[in-house]
């Protein structure tokens, strides 16, 4: 693999994320002290947790849109089979999510946009999910730590998608193939900026977070459902099909 052929894979990676980025970084500067009143926390807290539900699925569903977009973009990914580019997407799009948070997180105050402002965890409360906002918001003040650059993002997260154990994958060599391009042109990124030289095995440390995190959100929406099965059903399309625990894990050959 040739500098020239990294450079066009980092090049269209990095184009990819900016054009699939609902905010540039110069929104979200703006944006960092809009902060939710008092009584605006209040309020959301206040709200019953089949709303606040609603409202969370719909904001991730509405996040979700711009990451499907963002695989789409990435050389590579169109041309694999329509069953692995579905097995990635449902698989990586929450720890694309939770990396992408990182930059519509303030590390000062510990707060996260959410609808235009930023509030701290609290304002998650009456999602009864104490324990997975708890994991969210270590986990966006320790990647803060690590003051990662678009383009560092753009290939983490594209990285992170095109991962090749994600169970039944039926062209994972083909995958493995891309990610390492991908992780050739990460570190050839971070080595540009003479950052830590041990920044590549920082961000991958985190990966294991991220997957308890997502685990423990397939595992509240479960309970949810359970409790509240007409709410679930109407959450948005986009967020039930990403998340449905029965496709995910079901056996394809069984069914
Ligand atoms: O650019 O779309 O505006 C998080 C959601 C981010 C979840 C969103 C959220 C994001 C996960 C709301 C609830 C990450 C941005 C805003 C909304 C990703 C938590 C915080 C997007 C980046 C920050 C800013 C709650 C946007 C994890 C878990 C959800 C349950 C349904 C229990």
């Amino acid at each position: 693999i040739s500098v020239l052929e990294i450079d066009r894979i980092a090049q269209n990676v990095v184009k990819s994320h900016l054009e699939t980025c609902q905010y540039t970084a110069e929104e979200l500067k703006r944006l960092a002290w809009t902060l939710y009143s008092p009584e605006e926390v209040r309020a959301l807290q206040s709200k019953s947790c089949e709303a606040m539900w609603q409202q969370c699925s719909l904001q991730i569903s509405n996040a979700i849109q711009y990451v499907v977009e963002f695989a789409k973009r990435i050389d590579g990914f169109m041309e694999l089979c329509q069953n692995d580019q579905i097995i990635l997407l449902k698989a990586g799009c929450l720890e694309v999510l939770l990396i992408r948070m990182i930059r519509a997180f303030n590390p000062l105050n510990n707060t996260v946009l959410f609808e235009g402002k930023f509030g701290s965890m609290q304002m998650f409360k009456s999602l009864g999910c104490d324990d997975l906002i708890g994991a969210v918001f270590e986990l966006g003040r320790t990647l803060c730590r690590l003051q990662l650059s678009d383009e560092e993002l753009a290939l983490f997260t594209a990285a992170v998608l095109l991962s090749p154990d994600r169970p039944w994958l039926t062209e994972s060599k083909k995958v493995q193939k891309l990610q390492d391009k991908i992780y050739v042109a990460l570190q050839h990124e971070i080595q540009k900026k003479h950052s830590a030289e041990d920044k590549l095995s920082k961000m991958v440390s985190k990966l294991p977070l991220m997957k308890t995190i997502c685990n423990l959100h397939l595992d509240k929406l479960e309970f949810f459902r359970l409790l509240h099965p007409e709410t679930a059903m109407n959450f948005p399309p986009l967020y039930k099909e990403v998340f449905n625990s029965e496709l995910q894990y079901s056996d394809p050959r069984e069914s």
